[in-house]
C-alpha cells in the first residue's frame, strides 16, 4: 500500500478530522482541535500561512521562540549546510567545533563571571539541568544538607518532574503524585488591586520578596540549595516583577548562601528589549536557564549558563573521571549548534536583541489603548511583551479567552491565551505598523467576544 495512499490522505488539502486522530497533541484541547483544525503550512518574516491559504500575523513568535521571525536565511542555510557536512557527533567524551564556537559566543552575552554553558534540548531540560547543577554544587562545596528547592506560585518551569515541582500551576501538577520532595513556594507577585494597568514594572509589591525570608526561617537556610524564578513570569499571564523585588531576592539569597536561578526561557534573547532579563533588571543570578530563542525555535536546544565558581567547583578529582554526571544524547547537537550560530548572526547583524527597547514605547501606547474595551480588567507590558487580562465569564473560566483566541485566528492574528489572559510577544523584527494592525484586530476581537 499504502505508502502513497497514506501520503495522499495526509496531503494538506485533504486533511480531515479522521486522519488527524493519531497525533496526541501537547497542551491542546484535542477533540475541539480535531473537529476544527487550525493548521499552518508556511512561515516567512512576521507571518504564517494557513492550510487554506490565509496569511496570519504572528503575535506570539510561534510559542515565544521565533524572536527573529520566520524563515531567516542565515539560520536556514546554517542548518542545511551542517546537516550535509556532519549530521551528528557523539555528545559524551567527543566533541565537534560548532558547539564550542556557539558556547564561546553565547557566554559573551552574560554578565562577567557567568562564563560556562551546558546544552540541553528544551526549556524543561534546562530547568532540570539547572536544578541538578544547584543541588550537586552545594554538595561538592561541602553544603550537602542544602537539598531544598524554592519556587513560586504561578511559575512555569516546563513539564518535567523537577520543573513541575518548583512550578506553581495546580492544574499542571495535580495529576502527577508527590513530585519532588523538599520543595516549597514563595507567593506570586500578581496584585491587580494595587497594580492594574501599570506601564512597565509595578510600583507595589517589592515586599513580596520577604516571603523568601519566611521560608528561610521555616526551613533553616542550611537546608536550602536554590531559589528559581522567572524574572517575568510568561506562561501564567506576563506577571512583571514589582520594582525592587528581584533585587531583594538577590540580597536574601546572598545573605543565606542560596543560589539564585533565573529561568529566562522566555525573557532571554531580546524579549524585554535587552539581551537578557539579567541586563534589563540589572540583577545577576548564579544560573541562567534558556531555550527557545537560542535557535530561533528552529532546532530544539536549550542552554544553561553558570558562574565560573560553579563550574570550577566540579573540576576536581582524577582527571579521567566525569565531573558532572549529567547530559543528553543531543546536548550540543551539530545541527542545533549550527542553528544557534546562524541565529546569533541574525540577532547581531540586525541588532535584534535591543530592538525591543526602541519599540517599547510604541508597544506600550498601543497595548494600553485597549483599556476600556469590554471585559478588560488589566493591561501589562514590558519590553516587547504584553498581556490583556479579561474578566472570566461567570461559571466558565477560560471560555472568554479561548473564544478570543479562535476569533483572532479567524481574523488572521495569532495570539496566545492562558485562561482569560491574552499574551502577546511578537517577533523582534515587528514594524510599528504591524503592532498597530495587531492592536486594531484585537480591539475588534474584544468588541465581539461575549
Ligand atoms: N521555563 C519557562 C519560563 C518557560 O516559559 C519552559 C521553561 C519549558 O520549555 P519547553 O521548551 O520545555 O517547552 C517554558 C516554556 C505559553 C507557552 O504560551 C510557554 C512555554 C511553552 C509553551 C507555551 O505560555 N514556555
Amino acid at each position: 500500500m499504502a505508502r502513497t495512499e497514506a501520503a495522499a490522505t495526509l496531503a494538506p488539502d485533504t486533511l480531515t478530522a479522521n486522519n488527524l486522530e493519531a497525533f496526541w497533541m501537547p497542551f491542546t484541547a484535542n477533540r475541539q482541535f480535531k473537529k476544527a483544525p487550525r493548521l499552518f503550512v508556511g512561515a516567512e518574516g512576521m507571518h504564517y500561512r494557513t492550510v487554506d491559504g490565509r496569511t496570519v500575523l504572528d503575535g506570539t513568535s510561534g510559542l515565544w521562540c521565533c524572536n527573529a521571525g520566520h524563515g531567516r536565511p542565515r539560520i536556514v542555510e546554517a542548518i542545511a549546510r551542517q546537516a550535509k557536512e556532519m549530521d551528528y557527533a557523539p555528545a559524551f567524551q567527543m566533541g565537534h567545533p560548532k558547539v564550542f564556537e556557539l558556547a564561546a559566543r553565547l557566554v559573551t552575552y552574560m554578565p562577567p563571571g557567568i562564563d560556562h554553558v551546558f546544552f540541553t534540548n528544551s526549556g524543561s531540560e534546562s530547568v532540570e539541568t539547572g536544578l541538578k547543577i544547584a543541588l550537586a554544587y552545594q554538595r561538592v562545596i561541602g553544603q550537602g544538607t542544602r537539598f531544598r528547592l524554592i519556587g513560586r506560585e504561578r511559575a512555569y518551569h516546563g513539564v518535567n518532574f523537577g520543573g513541575l515541582s518548583v512550578g506553581g500551576i495546580a492544574p499542571n501538577r495535580k495529576f502527577f503524585g508527590t513530585l519532588l520532595a523538599g520543595v516549597d513556594h514563595m507567593r506570586h507577585t500578581h496584585d491587580l488591586a494595587r497594580n492594574a494597568f501599570t506601564r512597565g514594572q509595578p510600583e507595589h509589591g517589592a515586599e513580596l520578596a520577604d516571603d523568601l525570608e519566611r521560608l528561610v526561617a521555616l526551613h533553616d537556610p542550611s537546608t536550602i540549595a536554590a531559589v528559581i524564578v522567572e524574572p517575568v513570569a510568561g506562561s501564567t499571564g506576563v506577571l512583571i516583577p514589582p520594582k525592587g523585588y528581584l533585587e531583594k531576592l538577590r540580597a536574601t539569597c546572598d545573605k543565606h548562601g542560596i543560589l539564585l536561578i533565573f529561568d529566562e526561557v522566555i525573557t532571554g534573547f531580546g524579549r524585554l528589549g535587552a539581551p537578557f532579563a539579567v541586563d534589563y533588571f540589572g540583577v545577576t543570578p548564579d544560573i541562567v536557564l534558556t531555550a527557545k530563542g537560542v535557535t530561533n525555535g528552529t532546532i530544539p536546544m536549550g542552554a544553561v549558563f553558570v558562574k565560573r565558581e560553579i563550574y570550577d567547583a566540579f573540576m576536581h578529582g582524577p582527571e579521567h573521571l566525569i565531573e558532572f554526571v549529567h547530559g543528553y544524547t543531543y546536548s550540543g547537537n551539530p545541527v542545533a549548534s549550527a542553528a544557534g550560530i546562524g541565529t546569533l548572526d541574525t540577532y547581531e547583524e540586525e541588532g535584534l536583541l535591543t530592538r525591543g527597547a526602541t519599540l517599547a514605547d510604541h508597544w506600550a501606547d498601543a497595548i494600553h489603548s485597549l483599556k476600556g474595551l469590554p471585559h478588560v480588567i488589566d493591561i501589562r507590558n514590558c519590553g516587547l511583551v504584553g498581556a490583556i487580562e479579561l474578566e472570566p465569564m461567570a461559571g466558565a473560566p477560560g471560555k472568554r479567552g479561548f473564544t478570543a483566541f479562535v476569533d483572532a485566528f479567524e481574523k488572521n492574528l495569532l495570539i496566545r491565551v492562558t485562561g482569560d489572559i491574552i499574551a502577546l510577544s511578537p517577533p523582534l523584527i515587528v514594524e510599528t505598523s504591524q503592532i498597530d494592525q495587531m492592536i486594531d484586530t484585537l480591539a475588534g476581537v474584544l468588541k465581539s467576544v461575549d
